[in-house]
This record gives C-alpha cells, structure tokens and sequence, in this order.
C-alpha cells in the first residue's frame, strides 16, 4: 500500500480539514507550503468563489494542494465540476456520500477522499471507488458524528483496504502516533490550524481556541440531524436551552444563521458559532504553520522508539 505522502505528493502525511469560511488559499497555500496538504474548503460558498480560491492557491503555492466540498451546500454539484475543470489533483468531501461525483473524478484522474464517520460508510466509499477516506471522530470541530476516533479508527482499518486518515483530536505527536498505531496511515489536522499566524480568521477566534479547557466544547443540533462541535459560549449555551425547551427548527436556524461568520470574520465571543474540536485545551499558543507541522512530524520516531509499555 502507498504511503499518504507518496498518494498526495507532501512531504508529510497531513490533510489539512475543509474547514468552512476558514480553510482559504491562503491558509491552504501555507498548508502545502509547509510540507502538508492545503484545501480549499468550499463550506456554503459557490462555485465561482471556490474558482477564484484555486486560482489564488496556484499564485501562492507550487506545491500539490486539494478541495474539501461540503455535500450539504446547495452549490456542491457545480463545485464537483469546477474541481475537474480547474484540474485539481485531490477532492476531500464532508456532510454526506459523494458516490455520484466519484466516476467523473476518477475519470478525471482525481484522487477522491471522503470524510466518513462510520465503518459502513467507510465500505460505501471504498467500494464506489474512493482511494483513501478520512475516518473523523467525534472529538473533532464542526459537523460530526457518533464515534471517537479512538474506537473507529481500529475498526475502518481492519474493514477497508485502502487508507485511512485519522481525524478528531489530533494536535501533537502523541496524536499522530496514537493515530498511526491504532492502523491510520495519515492524519488529518484542523483545530490546531485554527491557532496559527496565517489562519486568517479574526484574532478573537484564535483567543477562544488557545483559552479553552478540555471541556470546553458543546455540540449543539444533535437532534437536527447535523451536529456540530462549537466552543461553549452564549450562543452554545442559549443554543441548547432553546433544543430543552422544544423551540422549532426555523428559530433555531435564525439563531445558528450566519454565526460561524460572525465568529470568522467579527470574532463575536458572545454571538458567534466558533467550530472547533476537543483537542482545543491542549493548545496553548499561535504558532506559524511549519511549526505546527514540524513539532507533529519532526523526530517522530525518535518519539514513538522511547514508548515503553511493559
Ligand atoms: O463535514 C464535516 N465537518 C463540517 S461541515 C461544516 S459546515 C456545516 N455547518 C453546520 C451544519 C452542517 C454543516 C462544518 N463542519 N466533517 C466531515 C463529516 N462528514 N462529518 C460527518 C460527516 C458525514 C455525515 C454523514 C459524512 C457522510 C455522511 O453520510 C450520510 C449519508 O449520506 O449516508
């Protein structure tokens, strides 16, 4: 079996996450830059937005970099052909099954990785063609589902022959090795990002990320059918009285409406949706990304030789 590395073209086995309204050129060229794969994450934006992104990743980066394309968008059909006519070299997916979009891709000579959250969806993708998937657990950011990353990854690499990536909760090389003994063959990284230089979010969303603890995180939407991991402030903890309290859909929606903007791009502390994984407490400072990079891969198995169990 390839390695990640090899498969993607990096210097390191590293996806960088679709991460919506975040995941920008300009921190996917960073991403690739330094020795990872940088993506576009197309999240709600339409296919002329996530165009323009490409084109400026190509300005800031000679490095391979790829797409994330969020399925529940209402743009996603139009992005899955952007992807191909811009020749992109790697699609990530998240939010649902890209099992129709994977014959063109692949016919467009495509590496096609989708994020999965469980072992059945893992086969689904395997066997409609996917080269890789992306095994997310619950500890992550965002849209997740049920199982950790502990207890799935395990499982996906026994199930699936092709690769797995691990996702959700990985932020250090004790992460990365974690991961890569429990059958990952890569990892794929976002939280972490979030607390670098060039992620280019407002400074208050870094601030939230580096200041909260391990349970510092709530998920809010579970009975909506997309849960969604947030750093717990007003808007989280109003959020989840209002689901107690039986409050509809539709004012839900009103309340959730534009608040990951309002945290990307006002860093509202108080009214925005800041989407981050559980893996927040342990990061403790703004770092560039090379360094993130170097201190999860660098020496790493000088790391893993001083493992001692028994
Ligand atoms: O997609 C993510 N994380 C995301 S997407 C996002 S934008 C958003 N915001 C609010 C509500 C919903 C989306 C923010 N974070 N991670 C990958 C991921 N994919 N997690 C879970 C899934 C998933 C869920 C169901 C993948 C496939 C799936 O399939 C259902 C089906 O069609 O069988």
């Amino acid at each position: 079996m390839k390695n990640i590395n090899e498969l993607l073209g990096t210097k390191y086995p590293v996806i960088q996450g679709g991460m919506a309204n975040i995941a920008t050129a300009e921190l996917a060229s960073a991403v690739s830059n330094a020795g990872g794969l940088g993506l576009i994450g197309s999240g709600g934006n339409d296919a002329n937005w996530v165009r323009n992104e490409i084109r400026k990743c190509r300005e800031l980066t000679k490095n391979p970099f790829g797409v994330n394309i969020m399925l529940m968008s209402p743009h996603a059909k139009d992005i899955a052909q952007v992807v191909i006519d811009e020749g992109i070299s790697v699609v990530t997916t998240g939010a649902g099954s890209p099992a129709i979009y994977i014959p063109k891709w692949k016919e467009a000579g495509i590496i096609v990785i989708p994020v999965v959250p469980s072992v059945a969806l893992g086969l689904r993708m395997e066997r409609a063609g996917a080269d890789a998937v992306v095994a997310e657990g619950t500890e992550a950011g965002g849209h997740i589902g049920e199982l950790t990353t502990m207890a799935m990854i395990p499982q996906m690499a026994d199930a699936l022959t092709i690769p797995v990536i691990a996702a959700g909760g990985i932020a250090d090389k004790r992460g990365v090795l974690a991961a890569f003994s429990l059958g990952a063959k890569g990892v794929q990284i976002g939280t972490v990002l979030l607390a670098t230089k060039e992620c280019p979010i407002h400074e208050n969303y870094k601030k939230v990320v580096v200041e909260a603890r391990d349970t510092g995180t709530v998920v809010t939407g579970r009975g909506t059918g997309a849960p969604v991991r947030v750093i717990k402030n007003k808007m989280a903890v109003e959020y989840l009285r209002l689901t107690e309290l039986k409050m509809p859909l539709e004012e839900l929606e009103k309340l959730t409406l534009g608040s990951l903007k309002k945290a990307v791009l006002d860093g509202d502390i108080d009214n925005g949706s800041f989407m981050a994984g559980q893996i927040s407490g342990l990061i403790h400072d703004i770092k560039t990304v090379k360094q993130v990079l170097e201190d999860l891969f660098d020496e790493v198995n000088d790391y893993k030789n001083k493992l001692e169990v028994l």
